[in-house]
């Protein structure tokens, strides 16, 4: 089984983008799937098409996009991705799509295909917090999540894809204000670990034993 795992470059004024640091951190192997990584643009016109470029190149079962959430404490596992592009800031192109549809004939939204419940278990089981996210946002994580999955629908129906957000990495929050999350490279790279070793074990996702936000 081969699994591609993407991580985004720095955007908005970072220096680094500690989803594509703890990317490059993975083990070459887990659970006997071998790890491809792929750094991908945060561009909203560009990074769907370089996962596409991946897939063609590298033939993966499994598509894992990862990006960063700062301001949020702990690795989530994205569950649905929208069929909308609003961009607060301008991506590392300077597009800034406002209120715009992804694809004119894709689906409102589509759920992640890889096993959310049961990855956010795993990583929880090895000691370290994880949560399962509704929103990624209506930014660059968003839009490739979407794309990727449109694409697996009606182009790759083999192949499992999601998308995981990480928090900020511990050097990057020194100069932000007091009690803003971050998490170690190190723990960040553990979490994602434990997520793809579910993903690679479970075909089908497992019930989640409690969860579901009020807001
Ligand atoms: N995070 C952004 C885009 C790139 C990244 O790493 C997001 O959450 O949309």
């Amino acid at each position: 089984m081969k699994v591609l795992v993407t991580g985004f470059d720095p955007f908005g004024g970072e220096s680094v983008n500690p989803a594509y640091e703890a990317v490059k951190l993975l083990p070459e192997e887990i659970a006997g799937a071998q790890i491809i990584r792929m750094e991908i643009p945060t561009v909203f016109s560009k990074s769907g098409p370089a996962v596409e470029e991946g897939i063609e190149k590298y033939q993966p079962d499994i598509v894992i996009n990862v990006g960063q959430a700062g301001g949020r404490s702990c690795v989530t596992v994205e569950k649905v991705g929208i069929n909308l592009a609003q961009a607060r800031i301008p991506d590392n192109a300077g597009e800034q799509p406002m209120d715009e549809p992804l694809q004119a004939d894709g689906d409102t939204a589509y759920f992640a295909t890889i096993p959310v419940n049961a990855m956010v278990e795993n990583v929880r089981a090895h000691g370290l917090p994880c949560h399962i996210s509704f929103t990624a946002g209506t930014y660059v994580c968003n839009c490739v999540m979407y794309n990727v999955l449109y694409l697996t629908q009606k182009k790759y129906p083999n192949i499992r894809a999601g998308f995981i957000h990480v928090p900020y990495a511990c050097s990057q929050v020194v100069d932000k204000p007091n009690g803003t999350p971050c998490m170690s490279l190190e723990d960040i790279a553990k979490s994602l670990e434990c997520a793809i070793e579910a993903a690679v074990k479970n075909p089908e996702d497992i019930k989640p034993e409690a969860g579901g936000t009020t807001h």
